[in-house]
């Protein structure tokens, strides 16, 4: 039997089965929507959905999360922008690391500041490796954590990230390019990073369409996550 989340996701990337994730931003739906929404992303088949933001305003997390364990069975993963974004709601934790920046606030501070909430927490920890790609944009996570992306074209610099990131204890590596990126990390950096970890890679950042989507799942992606096309169109 399946015990964690990571074990699913361990699981698929060996079997070569592809997942996907609805990211939910806590600042951009409210919790009136989360009924349908439910419903909706219950028809996509989606394995998860994640929830996390980079403005979202401390206490505003938990009521959003405990409202979707009450319409949905899908597993609720907190991807949060801020340690204030921590809830024992969910089932799982990305506890996340900007591997690709220099800012130490997002290397080990925010982590450090999250402990008091998780002492007692029966949430699942889920060490994250966590890559910016640039995705031509100065994306929310750029702004905030005042870092600069990894360049596209900088397939060398982004493996070996990738792989300090494995050798360092994390369980996933996740590339972003940043939530509404005008450019997805290219198919051939995602393929170079994937050929050298053993862990299972997470793909995310400005997908909005079927071939895009296709395209992150042939180079390598285990679990893409989508957000801001389903945002925009639920119905997608
Ligand atoms: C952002 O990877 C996610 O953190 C999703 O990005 O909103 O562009 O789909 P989008």
């Amino acid at each position: 039997m399946i015990k964690s989340v990571l074990e699913f996701i361990q699981n698929a990337s060996k079997k070569g089965e592809k997942l996907l994730a609805i990211l939910l931003d806590p600042d951009k739906t409210s919790v009136e929507e989360i009924p349908a929404i439910s419903k909706r992303i219950e028809s996509l088949n989606a394995h998860f959905i994640f929830v996390g933001g980079s403005f979202v305003a401390p206490g505003i997390t938990d009521i959003f999360v405990q409202k979707l364990k009450e319409n949905t069975q899908i597993k609720v993963i907190l991807f949060p922008g801020d340690y204030s974004q921590v809830t024992n709601n969910a089932d799982a934790l990305l506890f996340l690391s900007l591997l690709s920046g220099r800012n130490p606030e997002y290397l080990i501070e925010q982590q450090i500041k999250a402990v008091p909430f998780l002492k007692n927490s029966t949430l699942e920890i889920i060490p994250t490796g966590y890559i910016l790609i640039d995705g031509g944009t100065n994306s929310s996570v750029l702004k905030v954590s005042k870092t600069r992306p990894i360049s596209q074209n900088n397939i060398e610099l982004a493996v070996s990230t990738a792989v300090a990131g494995m050798y360092k204890g994390k369980q996933l590596i996740y590339l972003e390019a940043g939530s509404g990126a005008k450019t997805v990390v290219n198919a051939q950096l995602i393929s170079e990073v994937k050929k050298n970890i053993t862990i299972p890679l997470i793909v995310g950042g400005g997908i909005r369409s079927k071939e895009q989507l296709n395209t992150a799942y042939k180079n390598g992606a285990d679990l893409v996550v989508i957000g801001t096309a389903f945002e925009n169109n639920i119905e997608i």
